[in-house]
């Protein structure tokens, strides 16, 4: 079975007629680019943004979501097709959805971020997300933009190659999303608003959930627990999202091994593993080629997380059931004697060993097919601090931070303030005065010992403040953890492009000694990257894209804190180096 057997039969019937009328209509106009293969397709999705009752946990809860699912649709398309999704708000929220991943060319109006790319779609409004997937393929997934409400609204993107292009590992058998999300049982929306006016951390969740189901070691959930049927002998694709908000989770199944082929849809070197290491915002996908032979057992498959920060956090684990199909004999034989549960075994909570040696692993392909693009020269170099700090508290209010602050969060002390308009239209109309400025400092505002004994002064500077970049620049940054208030790892997230990650290292990053181990060859080209808690991480990146692309913690929490900036990219030149003007439904604030 090919790709295309992963297409709902409706759609595929109307994706061949589709195909077909473009076919007959291009073979008509332009007979010699009939058989473009670059040709995509234009595929119609509708978003309504609802309410929905959903029952976790014991506990019914009125949750937000896209057509009433959780959680959302998946999005299918191909390399090269175009897509048009419709989102229509129908809730008392304001909503915006980002394609996390796509690239985004020269299509910056439809990335999603709330008040960077466009203000919010207002209660009964809409608003068409419309771009074209160049140069990708593979699972990324979209998710809402704004406050905490990616909690519930989220869903996969499968991009599959073009037609006839095949993976470059063996055809799966089946191809299976699955997607981690973090589960509360009080208002996630409350929460977050209470958490930022008092200025303590926001209470954790009550579960993980795979595709939106708990597991079995979770109360009444036993029945809401996602099972993966197979076949002995067969490879299952396992497209692996982690939608959860505050939390890195580690993933693996009983008794199997992993092999690893793709990270944020891009291929890597296939490396085997029996535990994944996923950040919120990271997107893997793995090979599972399972038993030959249907064995006496299920095999639990269990995610649980990797926590290094000073906050509590949720503990819990989250399971799913892999289930062999049994051979007609056995079958009867085992349904009425119950198989025994295998568990795996996952790192502890706080392994950053693991956590190193599995990034360390992550390798791009780099063959002719898929070559590394990585930039050899840099025409600008940042040095980012990424961290934990304090605001004090506001004159007569009590704070729940640490000493009566309020906890925050910053990059190069730089606590970012959500503007009230969108940047890239204040960019795009030039109308930047009063809402943002180009001065984010390329270096932290002084020297200190970054994962040593922290400064006397943790307060934070605030401030809307973005890098103002030309065309093509080639850019390095380094991130570098603090330990104020504690060391911890972040996972950054940028938009608007992929990133190589050059060099990683623990404690203080050696601008004399450190590049020289810089990887140029092959190295992980990702859109998000766990910092290393203690430690730094060095990412390279070419700024083709016009536009302002956010640069976030993927961890919702240090977002809401502050730890995020953006970056302005100049149009170029050339007619296709230019964003294009804003759609005419773009949403007004
Ligand atoms: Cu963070």
């Amino acid at each position: 079975m090919g790709p295309s057997n992963i297409f709902p039969p409706s759609a595929s019937l109307k994706y061949s007629m589709v195909v077909l009328a473009i076919l007959f209509a291009a073979v008509l106009v332009f007979p010699e680019q009939a058989l473009a293969k670059n040709a995509g397709i234009t595929r119609n999705y509708k978003f309504n943004i609802k309410m929905q009752n959903v029952t976790r946990l014991c506990q019914t809860k009125s949750i937000v979501t896209v057509n009433g699912q959780f959680p959302g649709p998946r999005i299918i398309a191909r390399e090269g097709d175009h897509l048009l999704i419709k989102v229509v708000n129908h809730v008392k929220y304001n909503m915006t959805i980002h394609w996390h991943g796509i690239r985004q060319l020269r299509s910056g109006w439809a990335d999603g971020p709330a008040y960077i790319t466009q203000c919010p779609i207002q209660t009964g409004h809409s608003y068409v997300y419309n771009f074209t997937v160049t140069g990708q393929r593979g699972t990324l997934f979209w998710h809402a933009h704004i406050s905490w409400l990616r909690a519930t609204v989220y869903g996969p993107i499968v991009i599959l190659p073009k037609k006839h292009v095949p993976y470059p590992f063996p055809q799966p058998h089946k191809e299976v999303p699955i997607i981690f999300g973090e589960w509360w049982k009080t208002d996630t929306e409350k929460l977050i608003s209470q958490a930022l006016q008092t200025g303590g951390a926001p209470n954790v969740s009550d579960a993980y959930t795979i595709n939106g189901l708990p597991g079995p070691s979770y109360n009444c959930s036993a029945k809401d627990t996602f099972k993966l049927k197979v076949k002995p002998g067969k490879t299952y694709l396992l497209r692996m999202i982690n939608a959860a908000l505050n939390d890195e989770l580690f993933f693996s199944i009983a008794n199997h091994t992993l092999t690893v082929v793709e990270t944020d849809a891009v291929y890597v070197k296939p490396f085997k593993t029996k535990v994944v290491l996923i950040t919120p915002g990271q997107t893997t996908n793995v090979l599972l080629k399972v038993k030959s032979k249907a064995p006496n057992a299920n095999f639990l498959i269990a995610a649980r997380p990797y926590a290094t920060g000073p906050a509590a956090f949720d503990n819990t684990t989250t399971g799913g059931i892999l289930e062999y199909e049994q051979p007609a004999s056995s079958a009867s034989k085992n349904r009425t004697r119950k198989l025994t549960l295998l568990k795996p075994a996952l790192p502890r909570f706080n392994d950053t060993n693991f956590a190193t040696k599995f990034s360390n692993q992550i390798r791009s392909l780099a063959t002719a097919k898929f070559p590394v693009n990585v930039p050899k020269k840099v025409d600008r170099r940042f040095f980012f601090t990424v961290g934990l700090g304090l605001n004090p508290c506001p004159k007569n209010q009590t704070c729940q931070g640490p000493n009566n602050t309020m906890l925050a969060a910053s990059i190069n002390n730089v606590s970012f303030v959500q503007p009230n308009v969108s940047l890239l239209q204040s960019h795009f109309f030039n109308k930047s005065k009063g809402v943002y400025t180009t001065d984010f400092p390329a270096n932290p505002p002084f020297k200190f010992n970054y994962t040593g004994t922290p400064p006397k002064n943790l307060m934070v500077n605030s401030g809307t403040k973005v890098v103002s970049l030309p065309f093509n620049c080639r850019v390095e940054v380094v991130m570098q953890d603090t330990s104020i208030i504690a060391a911890e790892s972040h996972p950054l997230h940028l938009h608007g492009f992929n990133f190589f990650v050059v060099g990683q290292g623990f404690g203080n990053f050696d601008p004399n000694k450190d590049p020289a181990k810089f990887n140029l060859v092959d190295p992980a080209e990702r859109n998000t990257v766990g910092v290393p808690s203690g430690g730094w991480v060095a990412i390279r990146f070419l700024a083709d894209n016009p536009g302002v692309w956010f640069m976030h913690c993927h961890l919702e929490v240090h977002t809401s804190w502050g730890l995020k900036m953006a970056w302005l990219v100049m149009d170029g030149k050339g007619p296709k180096q230019k964003l294009q003007p804003p759609p005419s439904d773009l949403p007004k604030c």
